[in-house]
């Protein structure tokens, strides 16, 4: 690693992620049905059929993975909060559930570790999913209610609060795509999702506001968005997946507005007095969270709107088959800030690569994705944007949703018959970086 803490402004805060389906174990202390375990049975959505109900039993083997997160040198840890296994049925509350993330919160300050909470990562309870999940403007008031259970069991506690992880993925790439969970995929769904997403984002934030939470933001993903050739059509195509990918989100939270261009594409489909919402979605933020992968060239398939495709790029790829392209979020935080958040502090919530490593290999592909993003953000940094923090995707291996568990994004080695953890050589080199420096 190239890289050192030292090379960092005072302050700067390491961090490392997981979120709650993938790693606890939905099988155990009463979490309820999730629409992921709904998504799994469908042949062919998810990889070999795989769920969560197991996964790395972080649900019992919790200590020994946060010992681990101190160990690797980290200030923070990110972690998420199951909805279902704190309300099986999306209203009502599971004690055990709420135990659990008590339990785990503590665990984190015993250690010096700050709580950087992630209040939906996704595994929304099936008995909401039925009634139209995030298509329905009813799922936003539950979720509302939920934030207030977690608000006032763990709020004062936390170091910071996102609502939503990756609101274009619960919305775009599971409702129009259909490619997570629920698996729908109509454009009619899609528009709504993104609108509800947005709110329960907003709705949620006022929430933690209410009951006095410090430090709420958000954690939303972004790509670069590349034309993948000179044509018009090809940098008009870029320009409408930056819209519906990046601007989206990010317009109405910091501009209380959606980009007229995606509202024009989204025509009729948008919820009756949508309008009427844009305030609580635009809520202030304390900090803004960016995770970044990769990067997209897409072109102009012809056809309907928003006509998208994308084609595989010249750079080396992560197991994901996604480019790695750390330039991307040098450009995309300086945009972000410059356009949108300007003195907001920012924060990588998300950052890491699909790798198919044995435990005792050299993991140097991993080190050198991780050192070339932290050096993409010192570049950032050196521009004057006030990035505070970043976070290395993921701790352990895990259920990596449509995808199963065979890609492996994890810092640290799970063997998934024995649960056995093992740390890689990418998570000696960070512990290093982190300690050293
Ligand atoms: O594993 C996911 C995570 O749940 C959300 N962000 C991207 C990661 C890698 O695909």
């Amino acid at each position: 690693m190239s890289v050192t803490r030292a090379d960092f402004p005072a302050g700067f805060l390491f961090s490392t992620a997981t979120s709650a389906y993938q790693i606890e174990g939905h099988g155990f202390g009463g979490a309820g049905r999730t629409h992921w375990d709904t998504f799994a049975r469908r042949p062919g959505a998810v990889l070999n059929g795989d769920d969560g109900a197991v996964a790395c039993d972080h649900y019992h083997r919790w200590p020994e993975d946060l010992d681990l997160v101190r160990d690797g040198g980290f200030d923070a840890y990110r972690f998420s909060t199951s909805w279902a296994r704190i309300m099986p049925d999306g209203r009502s509350l599971n004690p055990e559930g709420l135990a659990f993330y008590d339990r785990l919160v503590d665990g984190m300050l015993d250690r010096g570790i700050k709580p950087m909470a992630t209040l939906y990562h996704w595994e929304l309870p099936q008995a909401l999913s039925d009634k139209g999940g995030w298509t329905a403007r009813d799922t936003v008031l539950r979720f509302a209610d939920f934030t207030e259970v977690v608000a006032r069991k763990l709020g004062d506690r936390l170091h910071s609060v996102a609502p939503v992880n990756e609101p274009w993925c619960v919305a775009w790439l599971s409702h129009y795509h259909g490619h997570h969970a629920p698996g729908l995929s109509t454009l009619r769904d899609g528009v709504r999702a993104m609108h509800h997403v947005a709110l329960a984002h907003g709705m949620a934030a006022a929430v933690l506001r209410d009951e006095r939470v410090p430090n709420v933001g958000a954690a939303t993903n972004f790509e670069a968005a590349l034309p993948a050739t000179d044509r018009e059509i090809d940098i008009a195509a870029a320009e409408r997946f930056d819209g519906i990918y990046n601007r989206w989100f990010l317009g109405a939270m910091f501009r209380g507005a959606y980009p007229d261009d995606v509202l024009e594409g989204f025509g009729d489909h948008m919820p009756d007095r949508w309008q009427d919402d844009m305030a609580t979605i635009h809520q202030p933020l304390d900090w803004f969270g960016i995770n970044y992968y990769t990067c997209n060239r897409v072109i102009d398939t012809g056809g309907e709107w928003p006509a998208l495709g994308s084609v595989v790029g010249p750079l080396p790829k992560t197991d994901m088959g996604w480019e790695i392209y750390p330039q991307g979020l040098t450009d995309l935080l300086g945009w972000i800030a410059r356009d949108y958040t300007q003195e907001t502090p920012l924060f990588v919530t998300e950052n890491g690569m699909a790798h198919a490593d044995v435990p005792g290999a050299e993991d140097a592909a991993r080190i050198d994705f991780l050192d070339q993003h932290l050096q993409a953000c010192l570049k950032a940094i050196e521009t004057g944007v006030p990035l505070t923090g970043y976070t290395a995707w993921s701790l352990l291996d895990n259920f990596e949703w449509a995808l199963g568990y065979e890609k492996r994004f994890g810092l640290i080695h799970v063997d998934y018959d024995t649960q056995a953890r093992t740390p890689k050589a990418s998570y000696h080199a960070m512990a290093r970086a982190l300690t050293d420096g």
